[in-house]
């Protein structure tokens, strides 16, 4: 069995980050400060609310008449704003709306467990009451109050941890801040100055005046040695001790691993971790961003990232009159309605012990595995190969509806005709007794013709040569960062990549490969083999991977196969010939004819 390496994805800045492959993705070597016995809550967390609310809320993606795109928190920096002319922004920020208790009753409503929101982002502007710098809410705005006391105490009255984000390095205000270049000279920079002034006395003052935080959410490390950023954690910590740091601390220090923006691990990670994601397509308020992931959305993404065994942290940007977008409000509530019903199978979980089916993922806990059912097979019967375990009952979790079952050899089959299929997650529970078998990563991927599609995808391929399995990074707007497991580098025929496939009824299949292909790669031969009959195709361009820019994929039909005999197959892809990387493979898509 292929074991899962844990460790932490190292962050360097997001604007470097393109190409890892999955060692590196997964590298042990960076570990985590796994002693710190305060991580349990965050652990079983697994839902948490992420707020970028700051000058750029006001502004809305907005500046001199200009429209900006992606990420509104970086305006600033997209627009090179100087920063004289950007402070004065601050003069019409008046969020006279917020209201803190609602934001809370909000939070709670939607099953939110921990809330983090920015203090200071790197416009350099604080967000609450600093004696560090007047460039804060309280000293340079109308507003003249701090959101942060209140919004601290009312989270924290719902029973939901509460957390800052903070900017350490980048600041475009100050001129020994990190990332303004148009403004300041870079040579004449002194980091540690800034470190020393701003940054680490501003971090002990949200660490002493804002009662007991959950999460300190670092960003952006920069600048700082190993040992230095083991002193400032070292100063931080004996504030509160109880205080979790995010990996983006820097230097392997955090208390727990986040992964890139919008990245999910494509398999389990044994590890404490957490995936985040924007609502629309920026971290903080834009007015014409109106790309809102539905509750439908939320909620399978909750049950993905939960099916790998980390928490989700889903960003929504308050405007800059203390309102949250009415999209996130209807959708974060409809969420947290899921979530009322369902909620056992998320909180407090861990990852399943069975991969992903087609019809969708498993969370668990001690004697439970959780089945969310997110595709519907036609035949209305969940096939769960080798469980192992023995079934004691199978269950439908929003009301305990008994279901029938059957184990045949380790197979289990369940009938779920007239479980409410228009759920957007349908849950059921198996109970079991005895050892489960553990997670095998090497498990044969289910193709079954109870789905118009079964997916094969990048991360249960078996690479030789010097092909590998890498997450490439790629966005839409600014910063609007996507990410895709793919099988890359495959070169010349040894190069190849193989997937063990379970294959349950016989009949007739269409193969697709879902690929990118930049123009020096097409028309390169490949040959997929499958059941020892080789399948000849021509690759397809579809656009140059350039990581600021969409990559396109497409699914390219090349074979129709058929299966005589249901069980075990082996579908192996590399090149015809030396050339170009054939392409980058991020799916085999078995269609059912
Ligand atoms: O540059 C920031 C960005 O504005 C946003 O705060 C995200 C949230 O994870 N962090 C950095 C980019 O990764």
């Amino acid at each position: 069995m292929k074991k899962i390496v844990i460790g932490l994805l190292t962050l360097s800045s997001y604007t470097s980050f393109a190409q890892k492959t999955m060692d590196e993705m997964w590298d042990k070597t960076a570990a985590t400060n796994k002693q710190n016995p305060n991580v349990q809550w965050f652990r079983d967390a697994k839902f948490g609310l992420f707020l970028h609310w700051g000058l750029y809320s006001d502004l809305a993606g907005v500046w001199n008449g200009k429209r900006y795109y992606g990420s509104g928190e970086w305006i600033m920096s997209q627009g090179k704003i100087p920063a004289a002319d950007y402070a004065k922004a601050a003069e019409h920020f008046n969020p006279v709306n917020f209201n803190a208790d609602e934001w809370a009753a909000i939070a709670k409503d939607a099953g939110i467990r921990y809330m983090v929101i920015t203090a200071k982002h790197h416009e350099g502007f604080a967000m609450f009451d600093s004696k560090v710098s007047d460039f804060s809410i309280v000293k340079a705005s109308p507003y003249k109050k701090d959101p942060m006391k209140a919004l601290a105490e009312a989270t924290r009255k719902q029973g939901i941890q509460f957390g800052f984000y903070y900017s350490q390095f980048l600041d475009w205000h100050e001129p020994n801040g990190g990332g303004n270049r148009w403004d300041f000279d870079e040579a004449k920079k002194n980091y540690l100055k800034y470190y020393r002034e701003k940054s680490i006395p501003q971090l002990k003052e949200l660490m002493t005046n804002y009662g007991p935080l959950g999460v300190v959410w670092f960003d952006m490390p920069g600048g700082l040695t190993k040992e230095q950023t083991q002193f400032l954690v070292d100063s931080l910590r004996k504030l509160q001790p109880k205080c979790l740091f995010s990996s983006r601390v820097g230097q392997g220090l955090g208390d727990y691993r986040d992964f890139g923006d919008s990245e999910v691990p494509p398999a389990p990670i044994d590890d404490v971790w957490e995936s985040i994601y924007t609502h629309n397509d920026s971290w903080g308020y834009i007015q014409h961003d109106m790309n809102f992931k539905s509750s439908k959305e939320i909620i399978q993404l909750l049950a993905n990232v939960a099916s790998k065994g980390g928490n989700l942290m889903l960003n929504v940007g308050p405007d800059g009159k203390g309102n949250l977008p009415y999209y996130s409000v209807k959708f974060l509530r409809e969420t947290g309605a899921w979530l009322r019903e369902n909620g056992e199978s998320i909180y407090g979980s861990t990852f399943g012990f069975i991969p992903a089916q087609p019809w969708g993922v498993t969370t668990g806990k001690p004697g439970k595995l959780y089945l969310h059912v997110l595709n519907t097979p036609h035949n209305n019967v969940l096939f769960i190969p080798s469980f192992a375990a023995q079934v004691s009952k199978v269950y439908s979790l929003k009301n305990k509806k008994p279901l029938a079952y059957k184990k045949d050899g380790k197979d289990l089959y369940v009938t779920i005709a007239g479980v409410g299929a228009n759920s957007p997650d349908n849950v059921l529970v198996v109970e079991y007794t005895g050892k489960p078998q553990a997670y095998d990563t090497t498990a044969p991927v289910t193709i079954s013709p109870q789905y118009d599609f079964s997916n094969v995808d990048a991360v249960a391929g078996k690479t030789t040569g010097n092909a590998k399995t890498k997450s490439i990074t790629f966005s839409h707007y600014y910063g609007d960062w996507k990410h895709a497991v793919c099988i890359t580098d495959m070169q010349q025929p040894q190069d190849q990549v193989s997937f063990n496939v379970r294959i349950a009824e016989k009949g007739d299949y269409k193969i697709l490969l879902e690929y990118a292909c930049p123009q020096e790669s097409a028309k390169q031969e490949g040959v997929v083999n499958i059941n020892n009959q080789d399948y000849y195709f021509r690759t397809l361009r579809t656009s140059e991977y350039e990581k600021s820019a969409p990559l396109m994929f497409i699914k390219h039909p090349v074979a129709t196969i058929t299966v005589d005999k249901p069980g075990i197959y082996t579908i192996n892809i590399h090149p015809v010939q030396q050339g170009k990387e054939l392409f980058k493979l991020k799916t085999v898509i078995v269609e059912t004819m």
